[in-house]
């Protein structure tokens, strides 16, 4: 079993299609070992993007995540991380396979839905920055 994180993100909370997500996640056969709902400061999404610093998106990003609600997770599963980014589908809804999250519900390259870890490494910081180890006994 391999762990990995995922983040629903503000434009699907607030478009209210977070449920139709959970429910993508748990057909493709995701255990749920952890979930939260928070609402990220500007400070904490710079935190968490700080490997995107030098793009030039990064401060439309940072301002887009912290912009409302997002739904934390760890999902568990074997292959787990390169699982999650296939179920997610490519970064552009436009360029994301028929039937992933990405292509079904994401109305932009920014507006995209969902995030996943893309590598074991990641995962792990990504994990840590957004659990204590007692939430995922
Ligand atoms: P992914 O989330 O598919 O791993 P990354 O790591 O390249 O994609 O980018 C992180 C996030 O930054 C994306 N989920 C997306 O929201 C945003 N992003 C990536 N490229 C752009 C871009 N060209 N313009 C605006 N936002 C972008």
């Amino acid at each position: 079993m391999e762990r990995t994180f995922a983040i629903i993100k503000p434009d699907a909370v607030t478009r209210g299609i977070a449920g139709e997500i959970l429910k993508h996640i748990q057909t493709a056969g995701f255990q749920i070992a952890a979930i939260k709902s928070m609402r990220l400061t500007k400070a904490q999404a710079e935190g968490f993007y700080a490997v995107h610093r030098a793009r030039p998106f990064f401060g439309e990003l940072t301002e887009f995540m912290s912009s409302g609600k997002i739904i934390a997770m760890v999902l568990e599963a074997d292959n787990a991380i390169a699982r999650w980014r296939d179920t997610m589908g490519a970064t552009d809804p436009a360029k994301a396979a028929k039937g992933t999250i990405r292509n079904s519900f994401g109305a932009s390259i920014q507006n995209n839905c969902t995030h996943g870890s893309d590598a074991p490494e990641t995962a792990a910081f990504e994990i840590g920055y957004f659990f204590a180890g007692y939430e995922l006994i």
